[in-house]
This record gives structure tokens, C-alpha cells and sequence, in this order.
């Protein structure tokens, strides 16, 4: 029989959503032979949107499925995308400064982020922000990435954590980038809600060229950003253009979390040290490992993205941050430092000297509320709960409740 792939083993532990799923299911399971009448457990643990999708958008899904039942209308594969979904996305997002032949639609960016390691095999050299959403390293390591090469100092075989604290203003020392490195960066940033800022990003972009290094730029959150100065696309900073991909998607904008959407920006000025084109291999990888979103999906992105749709996603947006904004405000009252909500959908909370795992457990026994420790996001996150904005707003008001009165 065939051996096991040894970069499963390399693994650490489980996936960090599911484990949190898992210790929700033992506590209830603990508490249901306790006889004590208990209060509903409230999630602010994953980042799972919770709102309907509003009626523009929705109207648009209807129509798209709709459509497939008539003969005149119907549609089978797409692999490469509805061009205007592609141009829209250009227009949108980056300023019509892309091609469609540059925006590569998929079925939302987790599993492009799964996807790209393809481009630079188990030699590529990864550098991650520290704390980061885990799939950055578990993708990598899967790739085996993290196989071949000893770990230098604050890595994890071979992937380079950069540390982003209070101390740094929750953005990395980039002197510690290595020639050659492929770069996950996230802004605003899952889970510490830190948005980087113009200076920050150009840093960030120089570095990257000076060293010869990819940037992989994960704005899943970019339609978040209140604060007019601020980025929305690492494509702000000059001569992004030759070294960074872009993943975004529609789940956290538009409520697609289930529906599926997003897309890569990879443009054609990326080049490897060898010249080869970085846009036509991900051109090649996508047509032979993915078969296309859905065209019903795509029918939702297309009205999300014109003038009323744009309209709803403001507006969902501002429904998450106004969670958020209650959530940090209790946390502030009881003293807790943290940061994020502000242009983030997450709440970054220092509870120090207290273990992650251990304030998870308090929270979930005490006020009977989910939440994210922030040690499963890197070594950094050690100490910190990642509160999330995403809940009904009743049900996020009764957690705060709880956590002003229980913690
Ligand atoms: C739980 C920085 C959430 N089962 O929906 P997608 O694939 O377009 O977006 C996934 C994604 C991409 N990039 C960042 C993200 O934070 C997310 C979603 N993260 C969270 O709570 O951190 C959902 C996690 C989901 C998962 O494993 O992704």
C-alpha cells in the first residue's frame, strides 16, 4: 500500500477551527449531565457570517440559478470566469488597472491560498506575519515547504514567523525576509484587526523587490476599511504590480461564506528569477486542478459589484463593525487591552499572564461564550483571544452583556 505523504506528519496538531468545535461539543457534553439550568452558548469564535445576504445580491443568485433552467439561458462550465465578473472585479478593486486575463475567479480565497504554493514547490521559502490565520503555514507545510530546510530562528521548519506585537505596532521587523521568500501578508489583518497603512505597505514592497521575494496579499477583509488614508489593495504601493498576488473574496463583504466566491489578481508583469511568467503557470495550474465557481455564484459577484450592490456591502460591513464596536467597547471597560474592530471584523484582546487556551476555557465556562485563542494563530498570539464581530446583533449584545458581567 502507498506510504502516507510524510508532510501530513509535519502537521502541528489539529486544524484550529475544528478543534474549537470540538471543545464547545465537550463542554456542552459536560454540562448536559449537570443538571443546572445553563444559558445558550453564543459564538464570537469563527469568522462565519451570520446576516442574510441583501435583496440586490440575492435577487442576482436567484436569477442566476434560474436562469440554468431554460434552454436559452442555461450555461455549463465556465473555467475561467465571466470576463465582465473580471473586469468589474478590476474596475472595483484595483482601478481598471488589470486585464481580465490578470483576475483569475475561484471559489473563494482560502482555496487559492491552498492552490498557490503549486507556484513555488516544496524549495519556496515562506515567511508568515506571527499571528496569522493558520492556513499560511498548514498550506505550506502540506507543500512541503517546511520539509527540505532547517529552521533559522522563530521558524517552524523551514516557514519564517515574523512577529507582529504590541511592541512593533503589529507590523514586522522585514529585515528578516530572506532573499527569494514568498510573503503571506494580511491586511486588515485576521486575527489582530491591525490595517496597514501606505508607508507600511511601500516598506513592505520594497523589501520584496530588494530580496527578489513574492508577496502572497490575502485582503479578505479590504471592504472593512473605514479609515479613508488607509489601503485597501497592496496594488496602492508602487511596483506591487511585480511582485505581489492578491487573493479577496465575496465571503466576508457579501455574506458568500457558503456561496463561494472570490478571485486572484496575479499580474503579468511577475516574473521569476528565470524570467517565466508567474500569471501564465497560474493560468496552467488553475486550468488543470479547478474546474471553475459557480455560475449561479458568479451571477451573485457580478451584482455585488455595480452600484446598489456595492451599496449592500457597505452596509452589511457597517452592521459587523457596529458588533465589533460593542464587543471592544466591554472589553475596554474591564480593562482588557486590545485593539482592531475599528477597520477589522475581529477584536485582538491581551488577557497576559493568562494562557490562550486557558482564558478560551474561562470565557466558554463562565460567560458560556465562543471565542478564538490566539495561540492558534502563531507563537505571538500566545496570551490573546480573538473576539469575532460576525453574530446577530442580539446575540452579540447578550455575549457582551455576559462578558461585562461574568469575566
Ligand atoms: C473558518 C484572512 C475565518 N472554515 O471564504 P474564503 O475562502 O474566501 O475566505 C477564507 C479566509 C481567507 N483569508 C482570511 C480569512 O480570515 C478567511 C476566513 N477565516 C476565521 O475565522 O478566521 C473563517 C475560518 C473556515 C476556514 O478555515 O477558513
Amino acid at each position: 500500500m502507498p506510504n502516507r505523504n510524510p508532510n501530513l506528519a509535519r502537521l502541528k496538531a489539529g486544524y484550529l477551527f475544528p478543534e474549537i468545535a470540538r471543545r464547545k461539543r465537550e463542554f456542552e457534553a459536560s454540562r448536559a449531565g449537570g443538571g443546572t439550568p445553563a444559558s445558550r452558548i453564543i459564538s464570537l469564535g469563527v469568522g462565519n457570517t451570520t446576516e442574510p445576504i441583501l435583496p440586490h445580491i440575492c435577487a442576482a443568485l436567484e436569477e442566476g440559478a434560474r436562469a440554468l433552467g431554460r434552454t436559452e439561458t442555461y450555461s455549463g462550465y465556465m473555467d475561467e470566469g465571466l470576463e465582465e465578473l473580471r473586469r468589474r472585479i478590476s474596475s472595483v478593486y484595483y482601478g481598471g488597472r488589470f486585464g481580465p486575463d490578470e483576475i483569475f475567479i475561484s471559489d473563494g480565497s482560502k482555496c487559492d491560498i491552498g492552490r498557490l504554493q503549486v507556484l513555488f514547490g516544496s524549495e519556496a521559502r515562506v515567511c508568515v506575519q506571527d499571528p496569522s490565520y493558520p492556513v499560511y503555514v498548514d498550506g505550506s507545510v502540506l507543500s512541503g515547504a517546511a520539509a527540505g530546510r532547517q529552521e533559522t530562528g522563530g521558524g517552524y521548519g523551514g516557514i519564517r514567523y515574523l512577529p507582529c506585537t504590541a511592541a512593533n505596532g503589529y507590523f514586522p521587523d522585514l529585515s528578516a525576509i530572506e532573499e527569494g521568500s514568498v510573503i503571506y501578508f494580511c491586511s486588515p489583518n485576521n486575527p489582530t484587526g491591525a490595517a496597514a497603512s501606505a508607508e507600511q505597505l511601500n516598506a513592505l514592497v520594497r523589501q520584496a523587490r530588494a530580496t527578489r521575494s513574492f508577496i502572497v496579499y490575502d485582503a479578505a477583509y479590504a471592504d472593512y476599511i473605514r479609515d479613508p488614508g488607509l489601503p485597501r489593495s497592496i496594488y496602492e504601493a508602487d511596483g506591487a504590480a511585480e511582485c505581489a498576488i492578491e487573493v479577496n473574496s465575496f465571503s466576508k463583504s457579501a455574506g458568500f461564506t457558503g456561496v463561494r466566491l472570490g478571485w486572484t489578481a496575479v499580474p503579468h508583469k511577475m516574473a521569476y528569477t528565470d524570467g517565466g511568467s508567474v500569471n501564465a503557470d497560474w493560468a496552467r495550474i488553475m486550468a488543470t486542478v479547478f474546474n471553475g465557481a459557480s455560475n449561479i455564484a458568479q451571477a451573485g459577484g457580478l451584482a455585488a459589484l455595480d452600484g446598489e450592490g456595492q451599496k449592500e456591502i457597505r452596509a452589511l460591513t457597517d452592521f459587523y463593525l457596529g458588533n465589533a464596536a460593542l464587543i471592544l467597547e466591554v472589553l475596554r471597560k474591564k480593562g482588557i487591552p486590545c485593539m482592531g474592530g475599528g477597520n477589522s471584523p475581529y477584536i485582538w484582546a491581551n488577557f497576559a499572564p493568562e494562557k490562550s487556551w486557558d482564558a478560551f476555557s474561562r470565557i466558554l465556562e463562565r460567560c458560556h461564550v465562543v471565542t478564538t485563542p490566539g495561540a492558534g494563530f502563531g507563537p505571538a498570539g500566545e496570551c490573546f483571544i480573538r473576539f469575532s464581530a460576525f453574530g446577530h446583533r442580539a446575540d452579540v449584545e447578550e455575549a457582551c452583556g455576559r462578558l461585562g458581567r461574568l469575566l
